[in-house]
């Protein structure tokens, strides 16, 4: 898979590519990053990017120009993309789903922006895709690009060492994760649950399902409602809400 990054700041992304797993990926050539340095893409003495806001207002806005080159760069020497992403405040959500059905893709671009915004030609002429990566305020796209392409890259086969963790992760989804231990059984006085260490398997299974569910009840009750839950899980989920409410 291809991605192309826009940005000011190409040893951002660089950086990502350097250590741990999508470095391994790359190493390996199942991914083929490029970060391109939007300034490359400027044609004045002073390689400037922004300029300010049509109607007044505060902050720098950035140009169209340079954006739409390094977009015409990207199509001469790397192909036409299949989306072109405008990481962004306005975007939607961005979520698992969405890092599942961009890893099908063969080709993404990221364009980051900085200061106030990007020139809304650019998202009408070029982007597919608008997504925001959460409900706080970043000084750039640059972040959000790299958890894009980090949680797309995991999904494509070959990535991730451990498949299995994957698939889990996935099939998981919907629910939070179950509390995890290795050894010793007993550190400063804390023990590990005991059946853990018990070696019944499909008794830890089960606890794991229960506490998967105890913890997303508590923290993440919102994931509930799209959650897969079998009748035993929905008992489970009933016993807790009555525990719960009982020591209100
Ligand atoms: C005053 C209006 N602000 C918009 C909510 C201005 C503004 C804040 C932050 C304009 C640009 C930015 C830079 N942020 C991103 O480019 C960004 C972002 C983010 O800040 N939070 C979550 N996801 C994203 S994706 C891109």
């Amino acid at each position: 898979m291809k991605f192309d990054v826009v940005t000011i700041f190409p040893r951002m992304v660089e950086s990502l590519l350097e250590e741990g797993i999508l470095a391994r990926a790359v190493k390996s050539g199942v991914i083929d990053v490029v970060a391109h340095d939007l300034r490359d893409f400027t044609t004045d003495r002073h390689r400037v990017v922004d300029d300010v806001a049509f109607g007044g207002g505060p902050g720098m806005v950035l140009k169209p120009e340079p954006i739409f080159r390094a977009l015409e760069h990207v199509r001469e020497a790397r192909g036409t993309p299949e989306a072109v992403i405008l990481p962004s405040p306005q975007g939607r959500r961005f979520s698992h789903a969405d890092a599942r059905r961009l890893s099908e893709l063969s080709h993404v671009v990221v364009v980051c922006g900085r200061y106030e915004g990007i020139d809304e030609r650019v998202r009408d002429a070029l982007a597919t895709d608008e997504i925001s990566v959460g409900d706080y305020v970043l000084s750039g796209g640059e972040l959000p690009a790299l958890v894009i392409l980090d949680a797309v890259a995991r999904q494509i086969p070959g990535v991730v060492g451990d498949q299995d963790s994957v698939a889990q992760d996935s099939f998981a989804g919907g629910l939070l994760d179950y509390p995890h231990y290795t050894r010793p059984a007993e550190f400063r006085g804390m023990r590990v649950p005991d059946v853990l260490l018990s070696g019944h398997h499909a008794e830890i299974a089960r606890w794991r399902r229960r506490e998967a569910l105890r913890r997303t009840l508590e923290r993440r009750p919102d994931l509930l409602e799209s959650a897969a839950l079998d009748a035993e899980a929905r008992a489970w989920l009933d016993e807790l809400r009555k525990a719960e409410r009982s020591t209100r």
